[in-house]
């Protein structure tokens, strides 16, 4: 019993083959894929923003408050406050759903609460208007507007 065990090693070897086989075939997929370029729209992370917007402790609270940026620009928002600060346009988040203002097939965003000196960057690929507001100081009047366009 033992002995042919060891000499039916062929289907076990055909066995590796394949699987060998198939790792490669998926790591060739896994270059095309990547050769084949930007599948994917560009991570937030790696985009230079086209537009830096700083937060402060008081008004005006984003700098500047107001502004255009066309779409598939970034932007990046840097805290320069003592406090955290927070970019929502997710209205569940608001206690004013009026604080918010998404277009139209936008998904609502929230950065969480960025510590002093932190930063938060944010890829607009949908146009349109928008307004944005801090979630802890939503009620102090922290709200910005943004116009994206096409
Ligand atoms: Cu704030």
């Amino acid at each position: 019993m033992l002995r042919s065990a060891g000499s039916s090693s062929d289907p076990h070897r055909m066995g590796a083959r394949r699987a060998l086989l198939g790792l490669c075939v998926s790591a060739a997929l896994v270059l095309a894929a990547e050769i084949a370029g930007p599948v994917a729209p560009a991570r937030a992370a790696d985009a230079k923003p086209a537009l830096v917007v700083t937060m402060k402790d008081e008004a005006p609270f984003y700098h500047p408050n107001k502004a255009k940026i066309k779409v598939g620009q970034t932007v990046e928002w840097v805290n320069k406050g003592t406090t955290v600060h927070d970019v929502s346009t997710n209205v569940q988040n608001a206690r004013n759903p009026k604080d918010v203002e998404l277009p139209k097939g936008a998904k609502p965003f929230d950065s969480g609460f960025i510590p002093p000196g932190g930063k938060f960057s944010y890829t607009f690929t949908v146009p349109g208007q928008y307004k944005y507001f801090c979630v802890p100081h939503e009620d102090a009047g922290m709200v910005g507007y943004l116009t994206v366009e096409k």
